[in-house]
């Protein structure tokens, strides 16, 4: 083993104190503005965009370097069908049968049903999955860390990305979603974490009435 390579980190910003105030505070009024929605509009989107807010995904911190996940793009309508139907599939279960019933009142404020229309109308899903270990060239199995972790941070900074970029998301877990590993032709040994839809809203398009806890109730100084 070699001594590890550092390099200067020149990359780094410091900001005067009340500049750094107001970046913090603008930034959360900014993302304050982000709202998962469930009408999407068929306009297209750019797949520049799309690529520019992965790469900024795979920025994320991870566990010690790995950077244990892999996104698949769809645009192709017959894909689109495809993951509808088994979504909808398992949505149908799950409203039906599955989910209990305070599941279901928790639900009632958001307005979810079975429908899941989005899912061919969006011009982008991405299919989000996380590798519980990379196989190499050699077939030879690499350790993954911290593997949820490193993909849920990458999927909030791809979020916030696309929000940055003018772009609304739904974040869909259709449960159990090993479905998208057939459909999306990805390996057994990566775990389908969540659907990312992407797109502009639908003109005129309403969301639930809700409100987020405040700093009292989510943060604590000691
Ligand atoms: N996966 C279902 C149900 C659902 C569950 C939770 I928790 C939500 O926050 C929203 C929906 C669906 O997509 O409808």
């Amino acid at each position: 083993m070699h001594a590890p390579i550092f390099v200067p980190h020149i990359d780094y910003e410091e900001h005067p104190v009340n500049e750094m105030k107001k970046r913090a505070s603008d930034f959360y009024e900014f993302l304050k503005k982000r709202r998962t929605v469930r009408d999407f509009s068929d306009r297209p989107v750019p797949r520049e965009v799309i690529e520019k807010c992965l790469l900024a995904a795979g920025t994320a911190p991870n566990g010690a370097n790995k950077q244990p996940w892999h996104f698949v793009v769809v645009s192709d309508p017959d894909v689109k069908k495809k993951i509808r139907v088994e979504a909808e599939k398992e949505e149908h279960e799950f409203y039906n049968r599955r989910a209990p019933e305070d599941w279901l009142d928790d639900l009632f404020p958001l307005g979810t049903d079975e429908n899941k229309p989005f899912l061919e109308k969006a011009p982008y899903l991405i299919g989000i999955f996380a590798q519980s270990y990379n196989l190499n060239k050699n077939g030879k199995k690499e350790k993954h860390y911290y593997v949820k972790e490193s993909v849920g941070i990458a999927t909030g900074m791809l979020i916030t990305a696309l929000h940055h970029s003018g772009l609304a998301t739904l974040t869909h877990t259709p449960s159990p979603m090993g479905f998208l590993n057939e459909i999306m032709g990805r390996p057994s040994h990566e775990k389908s974490f969540l659907l990312l839809v992407v797109g502009y809203p639908e003109d005129d398009v309403k969301v639930p009435d809700i409100t987020k806890k405040s700093l009292e109730e989510i943060a604590s100084f000691i």
